[in-house]
């Protein structure tokens, strides 16, 4: 049985409901989850796909609730400025995304929510990380991601999706997997019929579900116009973007509360600018915003992706340390996030606006053990040409080299700026092995 129809916020509510009563009852349960990053792209897959799927799940579906999970603790939505922008869009408030926090405690998941009563569908990511991985990969059953095939989902994956495809946004991919049970939904009666028992006040059920759609079509759109620049980033936007926009934008414009208002260029600047506006954040979570670990052969990498330059980040960590020399005090908050998650090799990765008008990109890589060494260096040796390595401006940071105590560590404009983290995370990864 599909759940009624409804709208973001309720499915969100029921959603959580039912993720309380596979854990209290032991009942089957099927998660959807984005990346550990937990960006806006994961972040909107896994809800755009679960709520979709809900309502119009595939015959033989493991169990007809998909719920969304994003992929860090709850206090991790304060840190993410453009989720609280988009919430307003969508309706939804924070304590209505499901986090890690409403799944049981690491120590005792196996127990409460057994691998076999699971079924995972993983978006934005091709292989489960970390604990849950460690866990629940065997239960991953569907997969739809813009990342390179780790080709740890299996070829068949029945009535759920095994789709890995380039596009600058996943949620395109999400979007076009969707649209058709989307639009049945939409004009099914069944849609106007559940309107109606909400008791919504709204004079007629069409637009109750209009609305409705309308305000996940922006959660959607809002993260496809963030990957792809508005789609007007040409290395990054695909056909999928370009559809998926076209398709997500005449959702909200047949919205009568929304079309005389709605304006995708005011909606993309609204939300670019609330991921930017990082400065009221600590120095440690900007760090840990957008970041991401690898395990290869036993030796950890982590990367951390931020929207405002080395300079930004020198001034920031200046400020909070009051006593150090500027420099010095990033290094030290460098050192430590790593050193807090045991790291062989962290690399840092911006992007800024040069007052030129320029996107350009910065890329720090720490090495902090002969292993991971060797592997840094092999790396500045083989990516130097496709990520266009350049020698950073001396000042700041100091950008060569050893730093006497068996690290090195070396800074460069990466002017090849198509290249994100997607690209530079196998290129670190394969040095390691
Ligand atoms: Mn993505």
């Amino acid at each position: 049985m599909a759940v009624p129809r409804n709208s973001l916020r309720g499915f969100l509510t029921q959603a959580r409901g039912a993720l309380r009563a596979a854990v209290d009852s032991s009942q089957k349960i099927t998660f959807v989850i984005g990346n550990e990053s937990a960006d806006l792209d994961s972040m909107t897959c896994s809800v755009l796909y679960a709520y979709i799927r809900s309502m119009a799940p595939p015959r033989n579906a493991f169990t007809p609730l998909y719920v969304p999970i994003t992929n860090i603790p709850s206090s991790g939505i304060q840190l993410r400025p453009e989720f609280l922008a988009l919430f307003k869009h969508a309706n939804i408030e924070s304590r209505h995304l499901i986090t890690l926090d409403d799944l049981p405690d690491l120590s005792v998941i196996k127990s409460k929510l057994p691998p076999e009563n699971t079924r995972w569908i993983i978006v934005d990511h091709n292989a489960l990380q970390g604990q849950l991985g460690k866990i629940y990969s065997d239960r991953v059953g569907g997969v739809i991601d813009h990342h390179e095939d780790e080709g740890r989902v299996p070829e068949d994956t029945g009535s759920e999706p095994r789709i890995i495809e380039k596009a600058g946004s996943c949620c395109s991919l999400v979007t076009g997997y969707c649209r058709q049970a989307w639009d049945t939904l939409s004009g099914s009666a069944t849609s106007y019929g559940a309107a109606h028992a909400q008791g919504d006040t709204l004079s007629d059920d069409g637009a109750v579900v209009k609305l409705w759609d309308a305000e996940v079509a922006q959660l959607g759109l809002a993260s496809i116009l963030i990957d792809t620049a508005n789609l007007q980033s040409e290395e990054k936007t695909t056909e999928h973007d370009r559809k998926a926009v076209e398709y997500l934008e005449a959702k909200i414009m047949s919205c009568p509360q929304l079309s005389a208002s709605f304006h995708r260029n005011e909606f993309y600047e609204e939300i670019d600018t609330a991921k930017k506006d990082i400065g009221g954040l600590k120095l440690q979570d900007i760090l840990r915003k957008d970041y991401k670990e690898w395990n290869e052969n036993g030796r950890k990498l982590g990367i951390s992706s931020v929207v405002k330059s080395i300079d930004f980040l020198q001034q920031k960590a200046g400020d909070e340390a009051n006593t150090q020399p500027v420099d010095d005090a990033l290094l030290e908050a460098l050192r430590r996030f790593a050193s807090d998650r045991e790291l062989d090799m962290y690399a840092v990765m911006t992007t800024s606006t040069s007052s030129e008008g320029e996107f350009q990109r910065e890329l720090l890589v720490w090495a902090f053990n002969e292993t991971a060494i060797s592997a840094a260096k092999s790396f500045a040796q083989d990516a130097h040409d496709e990520l266009g390595l350049e020698d950073w401006h001396a000042s700041g940071v100091k950008a060569h080299g050893h730093d006497g105590e068996g690290h090195w560590r070396q800074v460069w404009w990466q002017r090849n700026v198509q290249h994100s983290r997607k690209r530079v995370a196998p290129l670190l990864r394969e040095a390691m092995t």
